[in-house]
């Protein structure tokens, strides 16, 4: 037998995808109306205000403990809850502000929440990671990866299970995609054929770890062929190919078909958590993504290209995005924290 002459890292970065080639199978992308433009623009504006706010009030010391920014990958989330329907569900890991905000949450409650006070979605006691809305069908929110993927297939049985034709959007990262119980979810939901599309946000890397290091199949669409689930790679920077993929992955779902599997291609611009400084990759690779794939500059530019918005208009939406996103911090900022006799509340044994 060979004997491997290179230690184990050194051997997954070889003979593997280089990142020259990163993308999705298919690049082109249905054209979108002038109004789903604006809708996309502003819900993808909301997130990365929203975002770009939370890093502050971080640095600043209002928000303490895990903050997993989603800066970059808005394209992803705002395309899947366009094709949304109501009574459909999303459940995230911990990269879940975006999730939120795309579900209709309150700005005010999630920022109150990341700063723990009492009007926050977990009465300040949850944080970052632990947030959920009932009413709008959010479902959290999950510090543990991959913990979401079999909730979610849950959500769907409980669907298939009361013949409501409601959809559960199952959302986990690439490092998630190596876990165990993500392939016990996917071998229930295809024999039961259950109402779930798996997105697997590939961002490239796992904390530190980029995917080419980390995965021996990293074409995570073909993650569900053994259990025959069908998956498509998708440009997860553009939210008319995200939208697109979508609506086709819910269909197949509510015709009874069973799940699904989108791979978003998509890449996050900040570190891992606000403690990560990001050494394992370059600056250089991070303003390429920004200059040439940004999702929101992509919807900016061909609004000004089909002239559908000038530069002013287009200032005016960003100013009314920002005046929502300042009201929700100077909210969180004000709102009292919870009162200590809650320590005792919510606690189950
Ligand atoms: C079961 C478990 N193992 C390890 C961790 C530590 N951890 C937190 S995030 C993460 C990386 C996950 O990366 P990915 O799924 O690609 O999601 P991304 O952060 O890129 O959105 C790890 C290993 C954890 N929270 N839970
Ligand atoms: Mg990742």
């Amino acid at each position: 037998m060979a004997v491997a002459k290179t230690k184990p890292a050194e051997q997954g970065t070889q003979e593997r995808r280089p990142l020259s080639e990163w993308g999705p199978h298919e690049t082109t992308a249905p054209e979108f109306t002038k109004d789903a433009e604006f809708q996309a623009l502003r819900q993808m504006l909301l997130i990365r205000r929203f975002e770009e706010k939370a890093g502050q009030m971080y640095g600043m010391g209002l928000i303490g403990g895990f903050c997993h920014l989603y800066i970059g990958q808005e394209a992803v989330v705002v395309g899947m809850s366009m094709a949304k329907e109501d009574g459909d569900q999303m459940i995230t890991g911990y990269r879940d502000h975006g999730h939120m905000l795309a579900c209709g949450m309150d700005p005010k409650g999630v920022m109150a929440e990341l700063t723990g006070r009492r009007d926050g979605y977990s009465k300040g006691k949850g944080g970052s990671m632990h947030m959920f809305s009932l009413d709008k069908n959010f479902y959290g929110g999950h510090g543990i990866v991959a913990a979401q993927v079999p909730l979610g297939t849950g959500l769907a049985f409980a669907n298939r299970y009361r013949g409501n034709n409601s959809v559960s959007l199952t959302f986990f990262g690439d490092g998630a995609a190596n876990q165990g119980q993500v392939y016990e979810s996917f071998n229930m939901a295809e024999l039961w054929k259950l109402p779930v599309v798996y997105v697997i946000e590939n961002n490239r890397y796992a904390m530190g770890t980029a995917v080419l290091r980390s995965s021996a199949q990293t074409d995570f669409s073909k993650r569900g062929l053994s259990f025959n689930i069908p998956g498509k790679q998708v440009d997860g920077m553009d939210v008319r190919a995200v939208k697109a993929a979508a609506e086709e992955a819910m269909a197949w779902c509510r015709a009874g078909k069973g799940p699904t599997i989108l791979e978003m291609m998509t890449y996050r611009y900040r570190g891992h958590s606000m403690s990560d400084p990001a050494k394992y990759r370059t600056k250089e690779e991070v303003d390429k993504v920004r200059t040439e794939q940004d999702p929101i500059e992509q919807v900016r530019h061909r609004l000004l290209d089909k002239k559908w918005a000038t530069e002013d208009e287009l200032k005016k939406i960003d100013a009314s995005v920002r005046a929502i996103v300042n009201e929700a911090s100077e909210f969180a900022t004000h709102d009292p924290e919870p009162d200590p006799s809650e320590l005792y509340t919510d606690v189950y044994r």
